[in-house]
């Protein structure tokens, strides 16, 4: 098939299911198309089954914001027209299962029916989307989708339960590159991080408050008061800068390193021991099924889905969100018994290949059928 594959391409969890699933379905001889305003982060190797198209947007001294829907509509009519798509994949609803829904119908005045697939990843829902500035636009362009994904059943119901959906949506789960995510040995990397044998745990967001990024800190202090541990922070946003103040104000600024957005996060979760991610929501948290592909536990809230992926008591631990007394204690019964932290690390790989790419991919392409004869049959 010759897929369009629409999405953002920073470091956030939707753009890099876009881009790893769009890498998979080149690997397997699909033809890929993808469409955004710069080169998707993970589309980090050449593949002759992919292309990138840059969107850019004219400027013009009328506009304060460039309208960026209307290249991206452009680009999209331009590629399926002469890449002769067979089907448009967008990610995130939030503008583009609109901008895909107005390119549907341009190509229509061409005499070209492009079926759409929309897939939602978890704000474009359980927050911004639901925003008066957004809700119309997401409710009609959801329901003037050919088909609707879900990364979870959670953010399913969530869908249901803050739009008037008219539309089945079909739940397919986010997935894991196991080749790229696997704990490997990194001994040295390790000793230079923790000299003195101590506990490593690690986060990673992108540091916006639906993250919860304090809790981290607040498990970590307590942590730290009856073990020696260090904290890795990966990735960052608008609340890093308060979160280190945070530590510095906790006098932990030796045991905690801010790292940034990081390329390579496989190699520090191979060194880590424990991953914590305690969302306010979190529709599938793609973040620890890395981590459990590292065979790093987990202690995450039982928000959203985190219930799908985190097995309490066997890969991980969940707690009430905000509950950092509980997620503290379970991190301690965890770090502090080697047998016990062996044990979570074999669950939590056992349970990251449920996830692996190869059983995923395969669910997209069927659905990609059934869209597509769906939509043509309905000519
Ligand atoms: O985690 C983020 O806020 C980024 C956001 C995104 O859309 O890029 O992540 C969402 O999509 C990921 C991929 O499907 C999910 O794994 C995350 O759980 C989801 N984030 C939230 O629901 C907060």
């Amino acid at each position: 098939m010759k897929i369009g594959i629409v999405c953002y391409p920073t470091f956030g969890g939707s753009g890099v299911v876009a881009t790893e699933l769009g890498k998979a379905l080149a690997e397997k001889g699909h033809r890929i198309h993808f469409i955004t305003y710069s080169q998707p982060v993970r589309l980090d190797s050449f593949s002759e089954n992919i292309s990138y198209h840059e969107v850019t947007a004219a400027q013009y001294s009328l506009f304060d914001y460039v309208p960026y829907e209307s290249a991206l509509t452009s680009k999209l009519v331009d590629v399926a027209l002469h890449e002769k798509l067979d089907i448009l994949h967008v990610h995130y609803a939030i503008p583009h299962a609109s901008v895909a829904y107005m390119a549907k119908q341009i190509l229509l005045s061409h005499g070209i029916q492009l079926p759409i697939v929309t897939t939602l990843h978890g704000t474009d829902i359980t927050l911004v989307g639901r925003d008066s500035s957004y809700e119309p636009v997401v409710t009609f362009a959801i329901n003037h989708s050919d088909g609707v994904t879900a990364v979870s059943d959670s953010l399913k119901n969530d869908t249901y339960k803050n739009f008037k959906i008219t539309k089945d949506v079909e739940v397919i789960p986010n997935f894991i590159d196991l080749k790229r995510f696997s704990k490997k040995p990194k001994d040295h990397f390790r000793k230079a991080i923790t000299p003195n044998g101590e506990k490593l745990i690690v986060h990673t967001s992108n540091f916006r408050k639906v993250k919860r990024v304090q809790d981290v800190v607040e498990v970590f202090d307590l942590v730290r008061k009856e073990i020696p541990a260090k904290l890795l922070m990966i990735g960052d946003g608008p609340d890093r800068h308060k979160i280190e103040e945070l530590c510095r104000e906790k006098g932990m600024e030796d045991e905690v390193r801010f790292l940034g957005k990081q390329e390579m996060v496989e190699e520090i979760l191979s060194i880590s021991d424990l991953f914590v991610m305690p969302s306010e929501t979190e529709s599938f948290g793609l973040a620890a099924l890395e981590a459990m592909a590292c065979q790093v536990p987990v202690i995450s809230s039982d928000s959203g889905g985190m219930p799908e992926l985190n097995i309490n008591g066997v890969t991980g631990f969940m707690s009430k969100v905000g509950d950092v007394k509980e997620m503290a204690k379970n991190a301690l019964f965890i770090l502090n018994d080697d047998a016990v932290l062996a044990k979570f690390r074999v669950a939590a790989l056992a349970r990251a290949k449920e996830f692996d790419i190869h059983q995923i991919m395969p669910m997209y392409e069927r659905y990609y059928q059934r869209i597509i004869e769906k939509t043509l049959s309905s000519k």
